[in-house]
């Protein structure tokens, strides 16, 4: 795996990740629609996920991809479908046109958001999305399993948590990711040989955990980060929240609480 192309690059994970990326990877490819800080010329391309000669462009001479692009939080229809729908399509077709192997897609933990606290779920358990930006991830999954089995790309599938150097409430918790765990995550979807069609959670070794993520444990991940270490800070913080009935219920928080509009009895 020599050369990777690491999509959504301007964002907060894609430039936490960069410098870390780029000690393993020399020949790493960043793109977005905007150039990160202190990027090269030989090492950015612009490329806006809405347009397929940009995407394929950026393709050019990959052998795996990050794929980090796209709206990150929930957004309007339009935000939605643009940057995360045809945008994701864009991004898989565009690497089977130019041969790419590998392809880590960021999903993310409001593909199963109204999955209860009070449940412990499986990668392989049916979705639940918890706003428009999660079915967008849902879809994204979907696509990387036809690309997966349809023409043979390697794709790993991560549903992530909350990406950080600490977790920052009460649900954080439990699904927090600290980089360096994330980076081990990025190079098992890369490098491990046995990559077919994976789904993993992105998450560090969280003690509330509400996943079985065996599944990456089988490839190998071991994270180090223990989210405990931080519980004081993050319930401190959560203290300063107000109270969110149904975004306390359920594992995708203020997501699901946003434009909710059934009934009380509904929570369950
Ligand atoms: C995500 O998927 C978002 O990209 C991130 O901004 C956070 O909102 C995170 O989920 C979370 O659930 O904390």
């Amino acid at each position: 795996m020599k050369r990777v192309l690491m999509t959504g690059a301007a964002g907060g994970i894609g430039t936490m990740l960069t410098p870390m990326l780029r000690s393993i990877y020399p020949e790493l490819l960043l793109s977005d629609i905007r150039r990160p800080q202190g990027a090269s010329d030989s090492s950015f391309v612009t490329a806006d996920l809405t347009k397929f000669d940009e995407v394929a462009k950026a393709c050019d001479g990959i052998d795996g991809i990050l794929h980090f692009g796209g709206h990150s939080i929930e957004g309007t229809w339009d935000q939605i479908r643009t940057a995360n729908i045809e945008g994701c399509y864009n991004l898989f077709e565009a690497a089977r046109t130019k041969g790419v192997k590998r392809i880590l897609f960021a999903s993310s933990n409001h593909a199963i958001g109204f999955y209860p606290r009070t449940t412990h779920i499986g990668t392989n358990v049916t979705p639940r999305p918890d706003s428009r930006y999660g079915v967008s991830k849902v879809f994204g999954e979907a696509l990387g399993a036809l690309y997966a089995e349809k023409h043979g790309i390697g794709v790993t599938s991560l549903r992530i948590g909350n990406v950080g150097l600490k977790p920052l409430d009460h649900r954080r918790l439990s699904i927090w990711l600290h980089p360096d765990d994330l980076l081990q995550l990025c190079r098992i979807a890369l490098e491990h040989p046995d990559i077919r069609n994976e789904v993993f959670y992105g998450a560090s070794l969280n003690e509330r955990t509400w996943w079985d993520n065996s599944a990456a444990y089988r490839f190998g991940y071991r994270p180090k980060h223990r989210a405990e270490d931080h519980r004081d800070y993050a319930l401190a913080e959560q203290a300063k929240l107000p109270a969110d009935p149904v975004g306390d219920f359920y594992q995708g928080g203020t997501f699901c609480s946003a434009e909710y509009s059934a009934s009380a009895e509904d929570v369950w």
